[in-house]
């Protein structure tokens, strides 16, 4: 016989207090069942003499997740949140919410409708469905500001953002924080407390100058919406739930939230957030099984230039001790000072606190000599992109590091596997990819050699979870998993440019398909002083046959390295400017036409994002086969978080699958007949598109 199911409501008593505790481990999230036994038990509740009053709360640490992501994808059924959040508003009885770990969305919405809230200080409280391309629907829109204004609550749905217990109260979202250990005596002496039919008052929107501060702010955020080109149907339809919550009665309100959040279930743009945030999910999850990580708590980075600084910080932000070592004085003191300046720059805008910033800069050590890392649990090696180079830092860590450290490269795209080899203790090495500035930017590719251990592979996972990164696992190649996809990419939007198109054109096409940036403008940005290196060292190696744009060379043989020398594809007059389109740089591309015999063709906006994205897939579809990439989901992971590719479109794995992936074979293959090495389609694109499939099955356990 199958065992049943755990009852999804706890229910216990206290001095006439009920007490139900939500039961969906590990974070309560609101699914049907849990819906259907919590309102079935509100309702016995309002019928049981022996009940006065209830406190809700969550049972295993955590009041509430919100809503169950999955099943906005299936016909969802009564009661919904909304309904649940109706009847313990309406309860005659007083209802008091307790909460811990997080009362996020639905959860929170829920705790709205209560008539009292208490939670501890270290609580995450907020209302994060925007990040999901969706709006509060349980009420959320309506509640919140009528409990601590609309200026006060628009940002924080606007953001989804959380706040902790502390800024919950600050806020009136909380009327007592108080110790974990002690939360649910005190909510049950808070509902007793309310038994005399006190409630607290709602301080709201009560008034005309609240109203009018709310709609002022409004406003404000309805002009900064209309100037973005990417704005989500859900922040202009929240805006409009929280006027709504201004001008209308309760019941009329929420009626208009429920349509504007139906609006946002069915739109694309959840899909592809809800793609985004389940692959980050898969891809976090480690490769390597049961092992377990090693501790970490003092770390060695070696190299102070701008990767190497922006990984200290990390390290240091995370609460971790570091060591940095250059090899000599003077670039020591570099590197402690780029440390320093990111540190200081943080607090000139007021992002951290002085004491903040001396903390974590008591945990930061600096020496010349590689004994100072004889203790360190972790190094990740920042130098010289040059295996040479490497090679010899390895050979330094090799004789110095205590057995058992991990030896982590960030190198973009050396052979690791060589890197291992050459030193005593290969199960130890590990690439961590960061991408720049590697303090802010959320990927983290751990690139997994031949001989690697596996609990190093768990240490870099539960690493980056430490650092709030979001990582992926790679395999060795020239480039992993993002470079290599980029590498491809870029080259097709190269082509198109020598072909007919203006890089101002291909920028302008993909910037409208939801890249915050062009590839060209994003080369101005980084620099193209480091790719010009690059192609140099690989000049011997490049296939003779492979078709080579010199656009980017003569550029650089120009000294226009982009924004940091005032030119590159574009022009920047003054430092910090938007980008000039540049008659001499079409002049130049013009004259390459002109040396190798190519007529200038049109290429319409959508032919330029079709022949992109084909690029992409295809080379992406290779990464795959190669078991460079596990699954679609760590490919559509890393270029989201590390490469610009628009969140709500979920990814390009998932864009492909949305577009059918006959049509982009189809695209391929009549883009092949110009270049046939370079567009020919992969293997496994041809197969899911001949069966019928889609990436999206990869992604299933087989
Ligand atoms: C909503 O509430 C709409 C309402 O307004 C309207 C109602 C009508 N659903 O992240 P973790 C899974 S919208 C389904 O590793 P952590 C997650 O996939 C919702 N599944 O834990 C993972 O599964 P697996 C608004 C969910 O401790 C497992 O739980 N709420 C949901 O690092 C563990 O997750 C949000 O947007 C969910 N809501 O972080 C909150 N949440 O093990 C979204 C998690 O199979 N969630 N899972 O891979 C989060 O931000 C984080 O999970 C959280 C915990 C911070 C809560």
């Amino acid at each position: 016989m199958p065992t049943p199911e755990p009852s999804r409501i706890l229910a216990t008593q206290q001095d006439g207090v009920l007490l139900l505790g939500l039961n969906h481990p590990p974070l309560n999230t609101l699914d049907h069942a849990l819906r259907q036994q919590l309102y079935e038990a509100l309702q016995a509740a309002a019928q049981d003499a022996s009940v006065q009053a209830i406190v809700l709360h969550g049972a295993g640490g955590n009041f509430s997740a919100g809503a169950d992501i999955r099943e906005f994808g299936q016909p969802r059924q009564p009661p919904w949140a909304g309904d649940v959040a109706q009847l313990i508003e309406a309860s005659a009885k007083p209802v008091v919410a307790a909460l811990q770990g997080v009362a996020l969305g639905g959860g929170l919405e829920l705790a709205l409708a209560a008539h009292a809230r208490i939670g501890a200080a270290d609580a995450r409280l907020g209302l994060p469905e925007v990040k999901l391309g969706l709006l509060p629907g349980g009420g959320g829109t309506q509640r919140l500001p009528r409990l601590i204004g609309a200026a006060a609550a628009l940002p924080l749905m606007l953001e989804g953002r959380d706040v902790d217990g502390n800024a919950a109260q600050a806020l009136g979202l909380l009327d007592e924080v108080c110790d974990k250990a002690a939360l649910l005596d005190a909510a049950v002496r808070r509902a007793r407390a309310m038994l005399d039919g006190a409630r607290p008052s709602r301080p709201g929107t009560d008034g005309e100058a609240g109203k009018q501060a709310g709609l002022a702010a409004i406003a404000a955020q309805r002009e900064r919406l209309a100037a973005k080109p990417h704005a989500l149907p859900a922040q202009r339809l929240l805006l409009d739930c929280i006027q709504a919550a201004l001008e209308q009665p309760l019941e009329a309100g929420l009626q208009f939230e429920r349509q504007a959040f139906l609006q946002c279930v069915a739109s694309p743009e959840h899909r592809g957030l809800a793609h985004a945030f389940f692959a980050e999910k898969l891809a976090g999850k480690s490769p390597a099984g049961q092992a377990r990580p090693r501790p970490v708590q003092k770390v060695g980075v070696v190299g102070g230039g701008t990767m190497g600084a922006g990984i200290a910080v990390a390290m240091l932000d995370a609460g971790l001790d570091v060591v940095l070592i250059e090899r000599d004085a003077a670039s020591l003191q570099a590197g402690q000072d780029r440390i320093g300046g990111v540190y200081q720059r943080q607090q000139d805008k007021g992002k951290l606190s002085a004491e903040a910033r001396a903390r974590r800069l008591a945990r930061l050590s600096a020496a010349t000599d590689y004994a100072a890392l004889a203790d360190a649990d972790l190094i990740v090696e920042a130098v010289f992109e040059d295996m040479d180079v490497k090679s010899q830092v390895y050979a330094e860590l090799d004789r110095v590091c205590r057995p058992g450290a991990i030896l982590a490269t960030n190198t973009s795209y050396l052979d690791i596997n060589e890197l291992a080899r050459r030193i005593s203790r290969p199960q130890d090495v590990i690439g961590l990819h960061f991408f720049s500035p590697a303090n802010v930017m959320k990927l983290l590719e751990i690139v997994v050699p031949e001989q690697v251990s596996d609990d190093v592979v768990a240490t870099s996972f539960a690493l980056a979870r430490r650092l709030g990164k979001v990582p992926v696992r790679a395999g060795v190649c020239d480039g992993f998993i993002g470079n290599r996809i980029l590498y491809v990419y870029r080259e097709a939007a190269n082509y198109m440019m020598e072909d007919g198109a203006s890089p101002y054109q291909i920028d302008q096409a993909l910037e409208r398909f939801g890249y915050a940036m062009g590839p060209f403008r994003t080369a101005d940005l980084t620099g193209g002083d480091i790719g010009w290196a690059t192609r140099k060292r690989k000049a011997a190696t490049r296939p003779p046959e492979a078709r080579y744009v010199r656009v980017a060379d003569r550029l650089c043989e120009r000294g226009w390295f982009g924004q940091k020398t005032g030119r590159g594809y574009y022009r920047y007059p003054e430092r910090g400017q938007r980008g000039q389109h540049d008659p001499e740089v079409l002049a130049l591309i013009d004259e390459e036409r002109a040396a190798r015999g190519i007529e200038a063709r049109a290429f319409s906006d959508e032919d330029i994002v079709r022949r992109y994205m084909a690029a992409l897939v295809n080379e992406a579809s290779k990464v795959l086969e190669d078991g460079i990439a596990l699954r679609p989901a760590d490919i559509d992971t890393a270029l989201v978080n590390g490469y610009g590719f628009p969140r709500w479109r979920g990814g390009p794995m998932k864009y492909a699958d949305d577009v059918g992936l006959p049509a982009i074979v189809a695209d391929l293959e009549s883009y092949a007949k110009e270049d046939a090495a370079f567009w020919a389609p992969s293997a496994l694109l041809r197969r899911l598109a001949r069966e019928g499939a889609a990436f999206g099955k990869l992604n299933q356990p087989q």
